[in-house]
C-alpha cells in the first residue's frame, strides 16, 4: 500500500516522539523505548494524537531499540519492539476516525557509536544490531522501516543492508546534514544520495538538525542527484536555549507554510522532527493536504562516492590512479607478500596528493588471500583518503567483500561481455550499488573494429538492465591495444570511444599506458594519446597521476578546452615551472574544474616519512617510528612542541575551515597518540625521580573528550615525581571535588579545548572554591588563555605541560606541602 502511493501522492508522517515523551515526563538518561512497556498509555496517546492530526504513517517508538543501547538483552529488545508496534496500532484504532489507511514504520536510529576505522564499532556488529531490530520489527507487523537521523554513511549502509537482506519491508532512509550540506563525517548530499540510491532504498531524505527553511537548499541538492521519492522531516526551526531548556523557534503555522514550499519543490513524504508536535502535523496537513507531488525527474548522472565526497562524471576528465596494482611492480608485490599495508596506503596518499580523483585498488597476487587482502586494503585506505575507490579484481569473493565493506558507492573494474562474468558481477552491483567498468571483450576476445567493440558494449548495457542496473552505472572501456603490434590500435580505440558515447549516452574510461608498450620514450606516446582521447570525450583515464607528462597533458587539455576557467588551475600548477626543473609537478597539484572538492589533499608542506605527515594523514603505524627518529636529534618536549602540536593544529584548522572532517580528525588524533606513546617512554626513562607525595589531580572537564594535551601534562608531572591522579576526560565537577576532598589534594589541573566547555571548567572551579577553598587550580588547553583563566577564577594559566610542572614545583615548595 505504501509503495503504491509513494511518489504519486503526498504521504504525511508524524512529528517528534522524544519531544512528546519529554513533555509527559521522560527523564534525562531514560531509554524512551522502555516507555512502550512502562507507560504504554502515554505512547498510545501520542500516536493517537498524530493520527488525529492527519499522519498517514507514524513511527513506532523504536528509535534507539537496538542491542547496543539495550546492552545485549535480546529478550527485552524483542518485547519492546512488539509492544511498540502494538502501541502504534492501538493509536491508529483510537486516532483514525475516517477509516483511511494507515501505516506504522519501524524507526531505526543510529547506534550512537562511530564505526571503524574511526570509532570502535565494527561494520558487522552494527549490521547485526540493525538486523535484529529489523527482523523483530517485521515480525511485530511494521509496514516499513524508516532509518533516520544518520550522520555517517557507513552506519546507514549497515542499517540499509540489514533491513533489505533480512526483511521484505520497504526501506526509507534519511540523514542529518548541517547548513552547509555536510554530514558529520564530511559527506555531502551527492555522496549520500549516490550511496543510498545504489543500495536501492525506496525513498531518501533529510531529517533533524535544521528547520524547514534551511532544508530547502538540501532538497534542491537531493533532487539534483536522485530520482527517488524524497522525504523531508525538519525540526521546528533551529534550537534556542531558554531558561536552560532547548526550545525551537518556528511555530506550527509558519512550519506548515514552509512545508508547503518544500512540497512544491519536490518533497513527497513529509513530517516533523525535534520540537514538532501534533499541532505542527495538523497545520501541515491543512496547508499541504491539497497539494500534489511533483513527479521525479530521471537523473542520469554517473556518480561514485566515498564517505566524504562524490565524484560526478562528465564535468571534466577524471583521473583514476593506477598505482595500487602489483602488475610489473616488484616493490608492490613484496609489500603484498609481507603484508606491508602502509606501503599501499602511501601509494594511495601520494596519488591523492598528485591529483587523482579515484583510486584503482588491485591487490591480486597468486600466493596471497586476495579477498582478505582486498577487504583490509579497502577498509584501511578509507581511513587515510576520502577519494572514492575502484575495486579492481576478477575474484567474485574479493569483489563482494570489497563492496560490502566499502563506505560509499564504489567503482568496479570490471565486467565484460562474457555471460558468466556478467552473472557474477551484476548481482553484486544490484545488491551493493556501484558503477561498473564494462570492457568491450567477450568469449571471442577483443573485436578488431570499433563497431565490434561498440556492439559488445550494447550487449552489456542490455544485460545490466535485466538486472535492474541503469545505464548511468555503466562506464565503458573500449580497450587500448598497443600500437607497436596493432598500428591502428589508437585510432580504433578513439573511434569506439566516440561511438559508444553517441550511441548509448554512457560515460567512458580507458587504461592509457598500454598504448606505448614496446616503444622507447613511452611517456611521449602516452601523453599524446591521452590528449587525443580526452578530445574524443573520454570521461576517465586510468593513469599514474605521479607522471609529469600525463599531468601536463591533463592540465593543458583542461586549459585549452575551457574546462579550466581563466586557466586558473593550470596557473596554480605551473606558475613556478622552470624548463630545467625536474620538479615541475607540484606536490599537491590540483586538477581543474573540480571545485573545492577536487580530490587533492594538502599536506601542509609536510614530507612523506615525517611525523608531521604521519599525523596529518592519520598514518598510525608510521607515527610511532617517525617520532622515534626525531628523538635521535630532539628532546621529547621539543618533538611535542615542534611537531606533534603544530601537526594537530594544522588538522584542527582544516577542521574549522571544513576542509578536513571528523573521521580525519579522529585518525590524526590516533596517530598523534601513537607518537606520544613513543615519546612517553623516553620521558619516563629520563625521569627526574622526585619525591612522591605531592598529589595533583588532572582532568579534562565535563563535556570535553579531548585528552591528548592533558595526558602530556600528566606524564610530565608524573615524571617530575608528582603523584598524579588522572580522572580522565569528560569529568563531572562533582567527581573532581569529591576526589580532592577524599584524597586531600591541593592542586588541581583542568583542561578544556572547546569554547563550549569553558563553562564546565568555570563550574568546576566554582564548586572547588566552595567545597575545598585551599585548593589551587591550574588550567590549560587550546582555548584557554590568561584572560579566560582570570575570568573564570583560576589561580594559574599554563601554556604548556612544562609550565604546569614549574607551577606545581613552585606551588609545593612555597606551600611547603611536598
Ligand atoms: C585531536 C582533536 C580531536 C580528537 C581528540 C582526541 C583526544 N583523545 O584528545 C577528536 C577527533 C576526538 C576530537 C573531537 C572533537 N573535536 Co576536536 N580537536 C582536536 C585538535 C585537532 C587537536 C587537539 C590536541 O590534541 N592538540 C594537541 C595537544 C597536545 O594540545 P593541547 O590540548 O592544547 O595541550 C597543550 C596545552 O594546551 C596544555 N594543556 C592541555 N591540557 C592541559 C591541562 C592543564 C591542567 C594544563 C595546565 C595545561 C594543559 O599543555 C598541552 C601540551 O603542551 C583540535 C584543534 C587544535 N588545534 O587544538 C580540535 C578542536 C579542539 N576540536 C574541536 C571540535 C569542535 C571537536 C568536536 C566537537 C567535533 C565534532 N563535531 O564532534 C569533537 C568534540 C567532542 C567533545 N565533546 O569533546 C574544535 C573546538 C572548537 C572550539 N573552539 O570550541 C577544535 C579547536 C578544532 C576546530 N578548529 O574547530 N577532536
Amino acid at each position: 500500500m505504501i509503495l503504491d502511493k509513494l511518489g504519486k501522492e503526498l504521504i504525511f508522517l508524524d512529528g517528534a516522539m522524544g519531544t512528546m515523551l519529554q513533555e509527559k515526563g521522560l527523564g534525562a538518561g531514560e531509554l524512551p523505548e522502555r516507555w512502550n512497556e512502562s507507560h504504554a498509555e502515554e505512547v498510545i496517546d501520542i500516536h493517537r494524537r498524530y493520527f488525529e492530526a492527519g499522519a498517514d504513517i507514524v513511527l513506532m517508538n523504536t528509535f534507539g531499540a537496538n542491542r547496543i543501547k539495550f546492552e545485549g538483552s535480546a529478550e527485552e529488545l524483542k518485547r519492546v519492539i512488539f509492544k511498540a508496534a502494538e502501541n502504534a496500532r492501538e493509536g491508529a484504532r483510537l486516532g483514525i476516525h475516517d477509516g483511511r489507511p494507515f501505516g506504522a514504520a519501524l524507526d531505526m536510529g543510529p547506534t550512537g557509536k562511530l564505526l571503524e576505522p574511526f570509532g570502535d564499532l565494527s561494520f558487522d556488529d552494527a549490521y547485526e544490531a540493525f538486523r535484529e531490530t529489523a527482523v523483530y520489527g517485521e515480525e511485530a507487523g511494521a509496514d516499513l522501516i524508516e532509518i533516520e537521523t544518520m550522520s555517517d554513511t557507513y552506519e546507514i549502509k549497515a542499517a540499509v543492508l540489514a533491513a533489505k537482506e533480512n526483511t521484505s519491508l520497504p526501506v526509507f532512509a534519511t540523514m542529518v546534514f548541517d547548513e552547509t550540506g555536510k554530514l558529520l563525517t564530511g559527506g555531502d548530499v551527492a555522496a549520500a544520495a549516490a550511496l543510498l540510491e545504489g543500495l536501492r532504498v525506496d525513498a531518501i531524505g533529510v531529517n533533524c538538525g535544521l528547520g524547514p527553511d534551511q532544508m530547502l537548499p538540501l532538497l534542491h541538492e537531493l533532487r539534483k542527484y536522485t530520482s527517488l521519492p524524497v522525504i523531508v522531516k525538519p525540526n521546528a526551526g533551529l534550537p534556542v536555549q531558554r531558561d536552560g531548556k532547548t526550545c525551537y523557534d518556528v511555530m506550527p503555522e509558519m512550519f506548515a507554510a514552509s512545508m508547503a514550499e518544500l512540497v512544491r519543490n519536490g518533497a513527497c513524504v513529509i513530517g516533523g522532527c525535534c520540537g514538532t508536535t501534533p499541532e505542527y502535523i495538523a497545520e501541515t496537513r491543512k496547508a499541504c493536504g491539497k497539494l500534489s507531488v511533483s513527479g521525479s525527474e530521471a537523473h542520469d548522472e554517473t556518480i561514485v562516492s566515498s564517505y566524504g565526497r562524490a565524484v560526478v562524471f562528465g564535468k571534466r576528465p577524471l583521473i583514476i590512479g593506477e598505482r595500487i596494482n602489483p602488475t610489473g611492480k616488484k616493490k608492490f608485490k613484496e609489500a603484498l607478500k609481507t603484508h606491508d599495508i602502509d606501503y599501499i596506503l602511501r601509494e594511495g596518499i601520494t596519488q591523492q596528493d598528485h591529483g587523482a580523483d579515484i583510486l584503482d585498488v588491485n591487490v591480486g597476487l597468486p600466493d596471497i588471500d586476495e579477498a582478505a587482502m582486498m577487504r583490509e586494503t579497502v577498509v584501511k585506505l578509507q581511513g587515510v583518503t576520502s577519494l572514492p575507490l575502484q575495486i579492481d579484481t576478477v575474484s567474485g569473493k574479493a569483489m563482494e567483500l570489497a563492496l560490502r565493506y566499502y563506505n560509499g558507492k564504489a567503482m568496479i573494474n570490471s565486467v565484460n561481455g562474457n555471460q558468466a562474468v556478467m552473472d557474477m558481477v551484476f548481482p553484486l552491483i544490484r545488491r551493493y550499488g556501484g558503477v561498473v567498468v564494462a570492457l568491450t571483450l567477450d568469449e571471442k576476445g577483443i573485436p578488431e573494429t570499433a563497431e565490434g567493440r561498440v556492439k559488445i558494449a550494447g550487449r552489456i548495457i542490455d544485460e545490466a538492465a535485466r538486472y535492474g542496473i541503469p545505464r548511468k552505472d555503466i562506464v565503458v572501456d573500449v580497450l587500448t591495444m598497443t600500437i607497436s603490434s596493432e598500428p591502428r590500435g589508437a585510432l580504433t580505440a578513439l573511434e569506439a570511444l566516440k561511438l559508444v558515447e553517441e550511441r548509448y549516452g554512457v560515460k567512458t574510461s580507458l587504461g592509457v599506458s598500454n598504448i606505448s608498450f614496446g616503444l622507447p620514450a613511452r611517456p611521449f606516446i602516452n601523453a599524446a594519446f591521452y590528449t587525443m582521447a580526452m578530445q574524443q570525450g573520454l570521461s576517465a583515464a586510468i593513469i599514474n597521476p605521479g607522471s609529469e607528462d600525463m599531468m601536463r597533458a591533463f592540465h593543458a587539455f583542461c586549459a585549452l578546452s575551457a574546462i579550466d576557467e581563466n586557466c586558473s588551475d593550470y596557473i596554480e600548477a605551473y606558475h613556478d615551472y622552470k624548463p630545467q626543473s625536474a620538479a615541475a609537478l607540484p606536490a599537491s597539484g590540483s586538477p581543474a574544474g573540480g571545485g573545492a572538492d577536487s580530490g587533492t589533499a594538502d599536506t601542509g608542506g609536510a614530507m612523506p616519512g615525517t611525523l608531521d605527515y604521519a599525523i596529518i594523514h592519520g598514518l598510525k603505524e608510521e607515527a610511532g617510528p617517525a617520532a622515534g627518529r626525531l628523538l635521535e636529534a630532539k628532546t621529547p618536549l621539543a618533538v611535542i612542541n615542534e611537531n606533534l602540536i603544530p601537526a594537530l593544529d594544522y588538522v584542527g584548522k582544516g577542521f574549522a575551515e571544513k576542509t578536513i572532517f571528523l573521521p580525519q580528525l579522529l585518525i590524526s588524533a590516533e596517530a598523534a597518540k601513537a607518537a606520544f606513546d613513543v615519546l612517553k617512554e623516553k620521558i619516563t626513562a629520563s625521569g627526574e625521580a622526585g619525591e612522591k607525595g605531592s598529589s595533583v589531580i588532572v582532568a579534562t572537564v565535563h563535556g570535553d573528550i579531548h585528552d591528548i594535551g592533558k595526558n602530556i601534562v600528566k606524564v610530565l608531572l608524573d615524571n617530575y615525581g608528582f603523584d598524579v591522579i588522572d580522572l580522565g576526560r569528560n569529568v563531572a565537577p562533582e567527581l573532581i571535588v569529591e576526589t580532592a576532598l577524599e584524597r586531600n589534594v591541593c592542586l588541581v589541573g583542568l583542561s578544556a579545548l572547546m569554547t563550549t566547555t569553558v563553562v564546565s571548567m568555570e563550574e568546576t572551579i566554582r564548586l572547588l572554591r566552595e567545597k575545598k577553598p585551599d585548593c589551587s587550580i591550574v588550567v590549560g588547553g587550546a582555548v584557554m588563555n590568561q584572560d579566560y583563566a582570570n575570568m573564570i577564577g583560576a589561580d594559574k594559566y599554563a601554556r604548556d605541560a612544562m609550565e604546569t610542572v614549574r607551577y606545581a614545583q613552585d606551588f609545593f615548595q612555597t606551600d611547603g606541602r611536598a
